[in-house]
């Protein structure tokens, strides 16, 4: 790999046009952080599918394998793979080749499952396609699900709130035993005041977590705030336990600077926190 003084990687997802959510979040919060981010968008969306109605949707699955191979021609290399929202089956089975054809020896192929949240399949999704995505999930150092796409995956049942420790590391075991290295889970609720991530390295039998204040609202796009700075910060060399203080940190004040607003239910006002993750 061609030595560089950035830290280069690749996200794969779409581009909704309004609506913050996928590429318009994973650029800016990507960038901010001090790393090159190279795009693969897999689909043109006019708005997000949640909270809009006749949205328009341009599919680029076969721009995917074309611009894969024209990268490989250039001997174009990424310290990481970040791949969110994807929207077929098709697309699924592309992602992996790529993963097979640019993961590098110290690359980080990082997975978030986007297909679910609130106990609910995102519109358009299958527990068909959940399996295929379980499968690409296996191909990755970490993958980030909410604690809905974790039991869909696992085919268990969703369980909102009221979360013990030992069913929160029994479900990373399960995710980690379909062979990813690292499972995070977003969305652990270990008292009625508090909301956090936890993660498992399958590795080093180690766990991590991190938990903040409840804040009872639900915005789009949160997910993906929260796996773009986390993306970034193991990218940069964080550890686990800074790397999960630092995204959830960035993601709770994104929500808090949001409340209120009832403007601005399409998303959160991530921009005003980008300054959190330049220092
Ligand atoms: O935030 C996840 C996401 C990404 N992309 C699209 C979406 C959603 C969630 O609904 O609709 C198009």
């Amino acid at each position: 790999m061609e030595k560089r003084e950035m830290k280069r990687i690749v996200t794969i997802q779409d581009i909704s046009c309004f609506g913050k959510c996928s590429l318009t979040v994973a650029l800016p919060v990507i960038s901010a952080m001090g790393i090159e981010c190279s795009i693969i968008p897999t689909a043109v969306l006019s708005t997000h599918t949640g909270g809009f109605s006749g949205f328009t949707f341009a599919d680029l699955t076969d721009e995917i394998p074309k611009i894969s191979a024209h990268w490989q021609k250039e001997n174009i290399d990424f310290d990481g793979i970040y791949t969110g929202y994807l929207g077929s089956k098709e697309q699924l089975s592309m992602v992996s080749d790529f993963i097979d054809a640019f993961r590098g020896d110290d690359g980080l192929v990082f997975i978030d499952p986007v297909m679910a949240d609130n106990g609910k399949l995102y519109t358009g999704f299958t527990e068909e396609f959940a399996a295929e995505m379980a499968k690409l999930c296996s191909k990755a150092d970490v993958i980030v699900p909410n604690l809905t796409e974790a039991a869909i995956m696992l085919g268990e049942e969703y369980v909102p709130d009221g979360h013990t420790e030992e069913y929160i590391h029994g479900l990373l075991n399960r995710l980690c035993a379909m062979g990813a290295k690292c499972a995070i889970v977003t969305g652990v609720r270990y008292s009625e005041d508090t909301q956090g991530a936890v993660a498992y390295s399958s590795e080093t039998g180690e766990y991590f977590e991190y938990h903040r204040e409840n804040i009872p609202v639900s915005y789009h796009g949160t997910g993906d705030v929260f796996s773009s700075s986390l993306m970034g910060a193991l990218t940069k060399g964080a550890d686990m336990e800074s790397a999960l203080k630092t995204a959830v940190d960035f993601t709770v004040e994104s929500i808090k600077l949001t409340v209120g607003d009832d403007f601005h239910k399409y998303g959160v006002k991530f921009e005003k926190c980008l300054s959190m993750l330049t220092k």
